[in-house]
């Protein structure tokens, strides 16, 4: 990569932000930018920067070459059949996934996984070093690339790093049984500044790098053991919220809305639950909390009707497969127990949306149920709340949800309790109008204030780079 396409900004990720477009019979794929809020966030930036973004295109083999897509230069890094199935499937999905969650999941682990994860970090760390201009910013996401930071060190000293980590970081205890463990957190500390979603998560890692490699952090701020400071903190992410609210105001958003609550039967209350079908996301806890609260009568059918909204997910991964299994089952069940000709108990519906579909779904909904186990952020959380015009409507939120911090006056909730999800539940269903005001319109001027423009420029003004996170103000 020559000089004249280095980059003074540069995004490292799993995946790029775009999606490929084939169209029959023309010669070429085009490419569409993805929905995503991480890009909504970083494309001020990018743009502003003539950026670069470092990441895979999906796909299997040789990547295509480097292109521009909306002021952005996106560069694809390959990953192979087995890479996907050991880097990503594997230590990514398998291992770091479930232990970062609390191990909700048992962690499997295997050497080949880690050899993986390795390579393909260092192809990530390379492929940055060849981008980056003399001192330029590197942002690294996420806990597929820990290893990045430390890798890009070695090769580039003169950039600054930065690292976030969009899941939960665990607590010392569950973090030591992580083979490797003094690898990833050599591999983080090679950053600047190492974000994470919550306070917690930054003094989980804070007081590993005292327990495991003896170093002395202070306040927000360790000494590496070359001597540098690096800084741990929280930058809690959200969602664009004017670009929610505006969705949410549009005439094809609300018609959409009024033709689904026809089409659910204009029950006196919709429960509507949006997740990736993943064990994390309490899923499986609720449907049963429905269905226990339908068979003493508490909540009824066709009043009351629930949508759960389960977005394919990691599909050839054995976990992801028997949790399809259980909800599924336990639809099969409800509706059978519950439904009627013609009005089902549970609308279940193992698909993705737009948009706009998703709004109209937000607006439709009396009350929202969020209730991971365990959750990094949770976007639909705070999604619903900016989705919510008319301040009505009740979110019941898991504490154990990042949101939990940013969205107080939610229903919240320990999902594991199951008595005390009935009777949440409950009473947000039967919440008066006021209360509903009362709470929704606190949450909906928080996300105002903090939007993920807001979450970027801190990030980015910790990592020293001010006049990068100028970007942000002509818009805000
Ligand atoms: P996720 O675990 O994917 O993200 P979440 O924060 O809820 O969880 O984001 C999901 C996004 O996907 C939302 O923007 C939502 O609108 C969208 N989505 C969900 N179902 C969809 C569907 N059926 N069709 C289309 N879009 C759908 C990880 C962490 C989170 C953290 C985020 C960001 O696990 O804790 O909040 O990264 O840091």
């Amino acid at each position: 990569m020559s000089d004249s396409t280095a980059s003074s900004f540069v995004v490292v990720a799993n995946r790029l932000p775009v999606d490929r477009i084939t169209t029959p019979g023309s010669d070429g794929d085009t490419w569409r930018r993805s929905p995503g809020g991480l890009v909504t966030a970083l494309h001020p930036v990018l743009q502003a920067e003539a950026g670069t973004w470092i990441g895979w295109a999906g796909g299997e083999g040789p990547a295509p070459s480097p292109f521009t897509l909306d002021g952005m230069r996106l560069s694809p890094v390959p990953l192979d059949a087995d890479e996907l199935r050991n880097y990503y499937e594997g230590f990514s999905n398998a291992t770091l996934w479930p232990l970062y969650h609390d191990a909700v999941e048992q962690p499997a682990f295997h050497r080949h996984w880690w050899k993986s994860y390795e390579q393909v970090n260092a192809r990530f760390a390379e492929r940055a070093a060849a981008e980056a201009a003399p001192n330029a910013l590197v942002w690294v996401q996420d806990y597929q690339l820990q290893l990045v930071p430390a890798m890009l060190r070695r090769l580039r000293p003169d950039l600054r790093i930065g690292f976030f980590l969009h899941i939960p970081f665990p607590p010392t205890e569950l973090f030591m049984q992580l083979p490797r463990r003094l690898d990833i957190l050599r591999g983080l500390l090679g950053a600047d500044v190492v974000g994470f979603q919550s306070p917690g998560a930054a003094q989980n890692f804070l007081r590993l790098t005292r327990q495991l490699l003896g170093l002395k952090p202070r306040a927000h701020i360790v000494e590496a053991e070359d001597g540098r400071p690096v800084r741990a903190e929280s930058y809690p992410i959200s969602i664009d919220t004017a670009s929610v609210e505006q969705i949410a105001a549009s005439d094809v958003v609300a018609n959409r809305a009024k033709e689904l609550r026809a089409e659910l039967g204009d029950p006196k209350t919709i429960i509507l639950g949006v997740d990736r079908l993943d064990y994390t996301k309490g899923i499986e806890q609720r449907l049963k909390a429905f269905r226990e609260l339908l068979s003493n009568g508490e909540l009824s059918v066709p009043d009351t009707v629930m949508v759960q909204v389960a977005t394919p997910s990691r599909e050839r991964i054995e976990h992801y497969r028997a949790l399809r299994r259980t909800v599924e089952r336990e639809v099969g069940r409800i509706n059978g127990d519950f439904g009627r000709v013609g009005i089902p108990a549970v609308h279940y519906l193992h698909q993705s949306y737009s948009r706009e579909e998703l709004a109209a779904l937000y607006l439709i909904a009396d009350v929202m149920t969020v209730t991971p186990l365990r959750d990094g952020m949770n976007l639909v959380a705070k999604e619903y709340v900016a989705s919510r015009l008319n301040n009505d409507g009740a979110l019941v939120l898991s504490e154990f949800a990042g949101a939990a911090a940013d969205l107080k006056q939610a229903f919240q909730v320990n999902p594991h309790d199951l008595d005390a999800l009935k009777s949440v539940l409950v009473a947000a269903v039967r919440s008066p109008l006021d209360e509903q005001r009362r709470r929704m319109r606190a949450m909906r001027r928080y996300l105002r204030g903090h939007d993920v423009k807001h979450w970027a420029r801190g990030f980015l003004t910790a990592l020293g780079a001010p006049e990068t996170a100028t970007a942000y103000d002509s818009d805000n």
